[in-house]
């Protein structure tokens, strides 16, 4: 009840996370449409990254030099896949260890992000051309608060235009420019790609990786496909750019989750040139965050940082303050203040120098063993984040986000 809700405030006030961030990058997109687009599978192991001498994806890492990029971001996702990613950059929540918060939750009360940019009147739409019913999206948009989902029924698939889970990336961008022209701005516009999905599958003609090799193994076959992505963003950078809507759009780029699974990582190991440890695992969970602002300059950002941080530095970037209650885990990357840590769902952590995994504290940049005591002052805040997180979702706690406001209202009220 409303006690738990307070709980959970009190914890958001100690860690003090969503005052002004006072970046110069503040605001710098403010009034823009919000453009955020899910890379199926994306790892940032692939990000500048050349196999065979060629890169495997020449356009993000062109896009990166005129981009805010931040190298440190890792999923946390788990069984929910893209609708955890989903989840946690629409609500700032982490997502449930077992599920998926759209299929198991979908008449909760949220205080999404499309709800929070429709008070400066923004529209909200997605773009997936999968069935509606995938991952119960339908019903988990609705609550949301979205306006608009554009789905498979929306798009000209057939036989030709497909692979594997459906409509290809460059096809589903081709179609999606002139439904995206039609919305009332400003607006967020959220697209799914989906080609860059497990098993990896591609016709031949949509190759753009000269590399020969006629049977080529599974981590190979992603690179191909992760290849095939890129050109299909590249395809919608320039529909953008064609539209006008390039230079009136914040861009918003990230990985949903890993593509390459553990089973697979002795393939992969001879790509990287290092065995995989428990700590370079944690590593190779890292998936790209690009964002593009009209008019701003390239920059590294450093910091460390997880999917539940993207919807804060969104609002940062807009300059937009929610006029409700927000009860969210997540914290601007490009604010000042750095984040300490970043958890995964199954109480994995990293911080700035260590992370915990499998029941041992690495030291991250070298992989070595350290003692426990590095790793211990973590443990009460992960495990009880992810607790307040989870008592949120299971006891709908987002409908009392406003009680404490409306005792105020009564308390005024009684005085005059
Ligand atoms: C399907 C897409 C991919 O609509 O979300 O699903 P995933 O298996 O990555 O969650
Ligand atoms: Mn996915």
């Amino acid at each position: 009840d409303s006690a738990d809700i307070k709980e959970v405030k009190n914890y958001l006030k100690s860690r003090n996370n969503h005052e002004n961030s006072q970046s110069p990058l503040s605001g710098s997109g403010k009034g823009k449409n919000i453009i955020v687009i899910s890379l199926e599978s994306t790892q940032q192991l692939v990000i500048n990254r050349k196999i065979n001498g060629e890169e495997i994806t020449p356009f993000l890492n062109s896009l990166i030099k005129d981009s805010l990029y931040f190298p440190n971001v890792y999923h946390q996702t788990a069984q929910g896949k893209t609708s955890d990613a989903e989840f946690m950059i629409d609500n700032g929540l982490y997502p449930l260890s077992g599920g998926s918060v759209f299929v198991r939750r979908p008449r909760n009360e949220f205080y999404s992000l499309p709800q929070i940019l429709q008070e400066k009147g923004y529209y909200s739409a997605v773009f997936h051309s999968n069935d509606e019913t995938f991952w119960n999206r339908e019903n988990m948009y609705h609550s949301l608060g979205y306006n608009k989902f554009f789905s498979k029924t929306s798009y000209h698939v057939n036989e030709e235009n497909s692979v594997n889970y459906g409509l290809k990336d460059i096809p589903f961008f081709k179609q999606s420019i002139p439904l995206l022209e039609k919305l009332p701005q400003p607006f967020y516009a959220k697209f799914l790609t989906l080609t860059n999905h497990f098993p990896f599958l591609l016709n031949e003609e949509d190759q753009y990786l000269n590399d020969e090799e006629e049977n080529p193994d599974l981590v190979h076959r992603y690179f191909r496909t992760v290849r095939y992505e890129d050109e299909a963003i590249k395809t919608f950078i320039n529909g953008l750019k064609k539209s006008g809507l390039y230079d009136q759009s914040v861009i918003v780029l990230y990985g949903d989750h890993y593509g390459i699974s553990k089973s697979y990582h002795k393939q992969l190991e001879p790509v990287l040139g290092k065995e995989i440890t428990p700590n370079e695992q944690v590593e190779l969970q890292k998936v790209p965050l690009i964002i593009h602002i009209p008019g701003q300059k390239a920059q590294e950002i450093k910091s460390i940082g997880g999917q539940t941080d993207i919807r804060q530095t969104i609002l940062d970037i807009l300059g937009v303050r929610p006029q409700k209650n927000v009860i969210d885990f997540g914290q601007s990357l490009i604010s000042n203040k750095e984040k300490d840590f970043v958890i995964f769902r199954d109480g994995t952590f990293v911080t700035n120098k260590y992370t915990y995994t499998e029941n041992t504290c690495f030291n991250k940049r070298s992989g070595k063993k350290v003692k426990m005591n590095k790793c211990t002052p973590y443990f009460d805040r992960v495990q009880n984040e992810l607790n307040l997180s989870d008592n949120v979702i299971f006891g709908d706690l987002l409908r009392f986000k406003d009680e404490d406001r409306k005792y105020n209202k009564k308390d005024e009220q009684s005085e005059n």
